[in-house]
């Protein structure tokens, strides 16, 4: 039987939540900070533990079948791959970021100046795009220290919190690309059945991490209106309970809704409120 091969970040800022994902799957295998690969033991899976740079490589060449990667890593590479879902986590955006104290007030003003950055494929794109010739000095690390060193009048780097800008006297200046983990796979490949599985597998892990499982009393009377607040998968189950009159409703809902409408839930009548988290959500 044929055995596929994900490549997954070794160790940084992906690793953890990667393996996480790949174990709410149902895959069981050991994460040997040692090991390159590791196979998995109730799925016909093989896990490469990568440098986060040589994913996208991997995976157009077809050393690997899928990966785990950034999604400016993978515009950096310029691979032909397949986008097969997006994952939610390691959410960043690759910026301009400029002195804050300066001359620099509007794109155009980036003219003749120096830019440093780890990303200068991206960056060369979006310049071009927007008519600015600036010189791209590329750096492999501790970009946002080079205009308080006088190596360059601006940087374009990743941004999470803001606050390595921010440590550095730089504020941010405009966004170049927004990322978050994808997965990928080699173009053309999408449709294998083992392929699929996996990202349904996937699919169920992420749909159950938005959505939480909602019990709740209320009497019979202010069913229809609580119904009304509870926008589920399906309608909701409504169960009488032992006092007449009275039932519990159960419904799954997207938490970011649940949380803009207890209080109208209350207002309606709803009463010991219950969430839970859910494992999978199988559609
Ligand atoms: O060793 P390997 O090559 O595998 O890892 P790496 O060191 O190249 O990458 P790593 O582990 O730092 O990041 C992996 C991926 O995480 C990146 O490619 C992004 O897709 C994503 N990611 C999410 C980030 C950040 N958030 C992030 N904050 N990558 C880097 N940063 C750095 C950024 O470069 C800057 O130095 O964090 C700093 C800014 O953070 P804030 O919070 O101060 O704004
Ligand atoms: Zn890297």
């Amino acid at each position: 039987m044929k055995t596929l091969k994900i490549a997954i970040q070794k160790s940084g800022r992906l690793n953890e939540k990667s393996v996480e994902l790949l174990k709410n799957c149902g895959l069981s295998f050991e994460n040997y900070k040692s090991s390159l690969i590791s196979p998995v033991s109730n799925f016909p899976l093989e896990i490469l533990f990568l440098r986060d740079d040589d994913i996208p490589e991997y995976v157009q060449d077809g050393i690997a079948d899928l990966g785990i990667v950034g999604e400016n890593v993978i515009c950096e590479t310029e691979v032909e791959v397949a986008y097969l879902q997006r994952l939610g986590f390691g959410k960043c955006t690759l910026k301009l970021a400029i002195p804050n104290k300066g001359d620099i007030q509007a794109l155009a003003d980036l003219n003749g100046k120096a830019i440093a950055t780890s990303y200068p494929v991206i960056l060369g794109k979006f310049l071009k795009d927007n008519n600015v010739e600036a010189e791209i000095r590329t750096i492999s690390g501790s970009v946002e220290i080079s205009p308080g060193l006088g190596l360059a009048d601006a940087i374009c780097d990743i941004v999470s919190t803001g606050g390595t800008l921010k440590s550095n006297g730089l504020k941010p200046f405009g966004d170049v690309l927004s990322s978050e983990a994808v997965l990928i796979g080699r173009k053309g490949e999408e449709e294998d059945p083992l392929i699929q599985e996996l990202i349904q597998r996937i699919q169920s892990v992420l749909r159950a991490k938005e959505t939480k499982y909602v019990v709740l009393n209320a009497e019979r009377k202010n069913v229809d209106e609580i119904k009304t607040l509870l926008p589920g998968i399906k309608s909701p189950t409504v169960v009488p309970l032992a006092e007449e009159g009275w039932v519990a409703i159960h419904t799954v809902i997207p938490e970011k809704d649940f949380w803009s409408r207890i209080n109208q839930l209350k207002a309606a009548g709803a009463q010991g409120i219950v969430v839970m988290p859910i494992e999978k959500i199988i559609l």
